[in-house]
């Protein structure tokens, strides 16, 4: 039997290409944390967890993926079949409560490792592919109108997005309908204006924001409330014809059973850190098939590496109405990978080479490492 030699983890810390405002934190840069499975046949798998913004957002920090990783999933790892991803997944899960983001960081490397092993994209391991590129939006997060409209003119102009996000919750509700609204009336009908409220209203907050984001010609709005209020949720998505989005209150396929069971929300935005991993995201998008709701590939901004993970997996989903917002990369200053990801024409390709179809560049990674920061001497 094959087997699982050794594990290595660590934190990488990236600048942003210019603060990124959300209603939780603002964020100056980014923390990855990389994990890379040595497997007794050579292969090597590497895998990405990354949040945002320390415990801000979710209750597993960079810091505390690694330390998951390194104490709980290595003794199981190690005495793992690398060519059973999913019962491995399955062992670590008897032992291992919650922490989807280090699980969702580990089952990639062992995915990385096996589509290396045989030959196949990741994508072509899951299921195969519907698609060989995805729509990627971006998310307008400066805290200025002005800048972010200048932001949106400037990748139109290079037809990298024609989707924009924007970042709402932070200010007054007055004033962010007045910043949604201006840009909306900027872009026109150039591009898709969805809001992401990330839980910072309460639900009659909700009611009077979601009718003046459906007057500004909104698209979309993502997790409008508290993520443990689901029949608030269910309440605004009957009430409203502007497209509700879960997003917190997904963390993989019993939430998405429940949200749908209770018609809480019109979109997922699944995330394959938030669920736990591929295959347990690939199981919310099965649900939401089942449930009619509609599907959007979510980001917690990682890197190189967790972004085309997550593109391997919807590159396999039957249905993906609402596209992706796979732009974490272009977020940051660095490039890690020794070619970077292809975004063109609206879309970001999927790699067609063995496993996840991307390397690490081995100086860069070296550099930016957390732990050899103290010894660099520039
Ligand atoms: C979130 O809440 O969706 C995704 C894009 C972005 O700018 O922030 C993230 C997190
Ligand atoms: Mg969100």
């Amino acid at each position: 039997m094959l087997k699982i030699n050794n594990i290595d983890t660590f934190l990488v810390d990236l600048p942003t290409i210019r603060p990124h405002v959300l209603s939780m934190a603002t964020m100056h840069r980014q923390t990855i944390v990389i994990v890379r499975i040595h497997c007794s046949d050579g292969i090597i798998g590497i895998g990405e967890g990354t949040t945002i913004g320390g415990l801000s957002y979710g209750d597993e920090s960079p810091e505390s993926i690694k330390l998951a990783i390194d104490t709980y999933f290595e003794p199981i790892l190690k005495i793992s079949d690398p060519c059973r991803v999913g019962q491995t997944m399955a062992k670590i899960g008897r032992v291992v409560v919650g922490n989807h983001f280090a699980k969702s960081a580990v089952e990639t490397a062992l995915l990385d490792a096996m589509g290396k092993r045989v030959g196949l994209p990741v994508s072509e391991l899951l299921g195969g592919r519907h698609r060989d590129e995805l729509p990627v939006a971006w998310t307008l997060a400066s805290g200025d109108t002005d800048k972010d409209i200048e932001e949106a003119e400037r990748v139109l102009g290079l037809r990298r997005h024609n989707i924009f996000k924007l970042k709402i919750g932070k200010r007054a509700m007055a004033d962010d309908v007045a910043h949604v609204a201006s840009i909306k009336k900027a872009l026109g009908d150039k591009a898709s204006v969805r809001v992401d409220v990330n839980q910072a209203w309460d639900e009659a907050a909700a009611s009077r924001g979601l009718a003046m984001l459906e007057d500004a010609g909104v698209d979309l709005v993502e997790q409008p409330i508290a993520k443990a209020n689901r029949s608030g949720l269910a309440r605004l998505a009957a009430r409203f014809i502007i497209p509700i989005m879960a997003d917190e209150a997904l963390h993989g396929p019993d939430d998405a059973f429940d949200l749908a069971s209770q018609a809480a929300a019109d979109v997922f935005a699944v995330k394959i850190a938030q669920s736990g991993g591929l295959q347990a995201a690939g199981r919310v998008g099965a649900i939401a098939d089942a449930a009619g709701i509609g599907l959007y590939g979510g980001t917690m901004l990682e890197a190189g590496v967790g972004t085309i993970a997550s593109a391997h997996l919807f590159a396999t989903f039957p249905q993906l109405a609402w596209g992706t917002e796979l732009f974490g990369p272009l977020l940051l200053t660095e490039e890690i990978l020794t070619e970077p990801l292809s975004y063109s024409d609206f879309a970001l390709k999927v790699p067609d080479k063995p496993g996840l179809g991307v390397e690490l560049d081995p100086d860069r990674i070296d550099f930016f490492r957390r732990d050899r920061a103290k010894t660099r001497t520039h």
